[in-house]
C-alpha cells in the first residue's frame, strides 16, 4: 500500500510536469522563439483591428490639433502572437517591426521599444481623426508615435507590418 501510493505520487508528479511543460511550449510560440518564422506578417484586416481595444491620442499635425483613435501597435503585436504575457527575451530583443507604406516609404520600430515592460512606446495604428476616416493621402491606416515630437516615423498610407529577426 505504501509502495503503491509512492508510485501514485511519482505518476501524478510526472503528469503535472508534462502538463506544465506543454503549457510552456505553447507560451513560446512568439518571436522570442528562435524557430518562429521571420519575416512574420501581422494581419491588418478590419476584423482583426475591430477586436482590439481602441485608444485616443491628441496630436498636432500640420499646425492642427486633432484627436485620433486606433489601436496600440503593441496590442496588435500581442494579437498576432508576437508579444505575450511572458517578457521579451533572447533573440526577440533583436527583432524589429517593419512598416511599409503605399508610397514606398518604410519605417522600423524595435520590438523592445514597443514591448510594455521595456520601451512601452505608445505607438498607435490609427484609422480615424476627429471622428472621420483618414483621407487617402494618409489613410486608411496611419502610425502615430505621440511621444516623438518630429513626425518622421508617423507613417501614412500603411500597407503592411512584418516582424523581422535581425540577421
Ligand atoms: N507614407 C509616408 N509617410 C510619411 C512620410 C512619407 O514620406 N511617406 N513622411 C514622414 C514625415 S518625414 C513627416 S514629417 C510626416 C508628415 O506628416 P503630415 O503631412 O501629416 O504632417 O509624415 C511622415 N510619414
Ligand atoms: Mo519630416
Amino acid at each position: 500500500m505504501i509502495v503503491f501510493s509512492a508510485y501514485c505520487r511519482v505518476a501524478i508528479a510526472l503528469l503535472l510536469l508534462g502538463a506544465v511543460s506543454s503549457l510552456r511550449a505553447q507560451d513560446h510560440s512568439h518571436a522570442s522563439d528562435p524557430s518562429s518564422p521571420s519575416p512574420l506578417s501581422v494581419p491588418l484586416d478590419q476584423a482583426t483591428l475591430a477586436t482590439l481595444p481602441r485608444t485616443a491620442v491628441v496630436v498636432t499635425t500640420q499646425g492642427k490639433t486633432v484627436t485620433c483613435t486606433g489601436v496600440r501597435l503593441s496590442a496588435l503585436l500581442t494579437r498576432a502572437g508576437v508579444l505575450s504575457a511572458e517578457h521579451l527575451h533572447g533573440p526577440a530583443l533583436a527583432s524589429y517591426v517593419l512598416v511599409t507604406a503605399r508610397d514606398g516609404q518604410r519605417v522600423i520600430y524595435s520590438l523592445a521599444e514597443l514591448e510594455p515592460t521595456l520601451g512601452n512606446s505608445n505607438v498607435m495604428l490609427v484609422n480615424r481623426c476627429d471622428d472621420k476616416p483618414l483621407p487617402d493621402d494618409s489613410g486608411p491606416l496611419r502610425l502615430i508615435a505621440p511621444e516623438e515630437s518630429r513626425s518622421a516615423r508617423w507613417l501614412r498610407q500603411v500597407q503592411s507590418i512584418t516582424v523581422v529577426a535581425a540577421p
